[in-house]
């Protein structure tokens, strides 16, 4: 398969309402849309870097940059028999994994929409849906939170992560948890603690939750670990696990008893199931992180979602969670047992709304 021209939208969408979180506040969120041509086919991927670098150093700025400067001219017009072949062709390129993985999920739509295989059969995962969750980002006071909560129940959700931030922790979990004793419930800090203000969540460990997500810094599988050691509840790592190799290092030290895996996170699909691989076969829990994706990486997390070792419910809600109007066609609605179809189409299996991605494009450029 060979790739003759990409081109690249930045896109910037309205949220339903803005998500906050202990690193700063989205209400619009930016993306960059890959589109590329190959052979008679058309292909796509999602990059899911954001306007900031509060989640991870990659902005879309940066992304924009690596991908038509480095990755893109690399890959035109190569050979490319799997998404491995892609990845040999741009390791010499350090680190920027999310501009990475947009390229990846890029083939990956092209090779299955070359060979009649949806994204679920070639990466081998099964079943018609997967287990969802939503993820409540930090509401103005604890009423709201637990109407916010609650209205997510309405809908349907069996699981819900709350965001946490010093001074908005264990009273508003607790709060949540009092409303609804038998909820599937957890916590995402989003390192905002250290190992001196962790204390103040030590409570935490008392609301029967499924587990706490990345307290501790981006860079710090160590004092993770030291954390843990205090806990009976999983610490769950998201931002420090970029690769396999961290994905074993944390377990050999025991710095998270779950791992989070985000395919734009660790640099393409192939990473995350290298990372899935890992702890499947040690027999530690992952799910599926979100990153509030468009119609196009919401595909590509669903069939990663549908893999075995991917035992906790995604964060991997319903479209309308998201966007009143998205840039795919396929709008994604949430099943009465809190579940979502994984696409069964060719590729991805989704596509695109071309008014709709006009309407959200700031820049478009072509490289080829
Ligand atoms: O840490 O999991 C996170 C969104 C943006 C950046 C980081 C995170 C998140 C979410 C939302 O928690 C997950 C989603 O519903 O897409
Ligand atoms: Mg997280």
């Amino acid at each position: 398969m060979k790739i003759s021209q990409v081109n690249l939208y930045h896109l910037r969408m309205l949220l339903q309402a803005a998500f906050k979180t202990s690193f700063g506040s989205t209400l619009e969120r930016e993306c960059i849309l890959l589109e590329a041509r190959s052979e008679g086919l058309v292909g796509y991927g999602e990059c899911v870097a954001d306007r900031d670098p509060g989640y991870s150093y990659e902005t879309s700025q940066t992304a924009w940059h690596v991908l038509k400067d480095f990755l893109i001219p690399v890959i035109l017009n190569a050979d490319l028999k799997s998404a491995q072949d892609l990845q040999d062709e741009i390791k010499h390129v350090r680190g920027h994994p999310m501009a990475k993985a947009g390229l990846e999920m890029v083939v990956w739509d092209i090779l299955g929409k070359r060979d009649g295989q949806s994204l679920q059969n070639l990466l081998g995962g099964d079943g018609k849906a997967v287990q969802v969750g939503v993820s409540v980002g930090i509401q103005k006071d604890q009423k709201t939170l637990i109407e916010v909560v609650d209205s997510y129940l309405q809908k349907g959700y069996g699981r819900v992560k709350l965001k946490i931030m010093p001074g908005r922790d264990v009273v508003d979990v607790s709060a949540v948890r009092q409303a609804f004793p038998e909820l599937r419930l957890q916590v995402d800090a989003n390192s905002a603690y250290d190992l001196d203000s962790a204390p103040a969540i030590y409570p935490l460990d008392d609301l029967d939750l499924l587990m706490i997500e990345q307290p501790l810094a981006e860079d710090d599988l160590w004092d993770h670990r030291q954390l843990q050691t205090r806990f009976t509840t999983p610490i769950c790592l998201d931002e420090s696990i970029e690769s396999d190799r961290h994905a074993r290092q944390a377990l050999e030290m025991d710095a998270c008893r779950v791992v989070n895996i985000k395919s734009g996170r660790v640099g393409g699909l192939s990473q995350g199931m290298a990372i899935h691989k890992l702890c499947f076969s040690a027999g530690v829990p992952v799910w599926c992180g979100g990153m509030l994706e468009t119609g196009v990486g919401r595909a590509a997390n669903l069939a990663l979602a549908s893999l075995p070792g991917f035992v906790y419910p995604g964060d991997i809600s319903a479209t309308d969670r998201y966007y009143a109007e998205d840039i795919t066609n396929e709008r994604f609605h949430l099943n009465p047992d809190s579940s979502i179809d994984v696409p069964d189409k060719p590729g991805l299996g989704i596509s695109i709304d071309t008014q709709a991605l006009q309407k959200f494009t700031i820049e478009k450029i072509t490289v080829e």
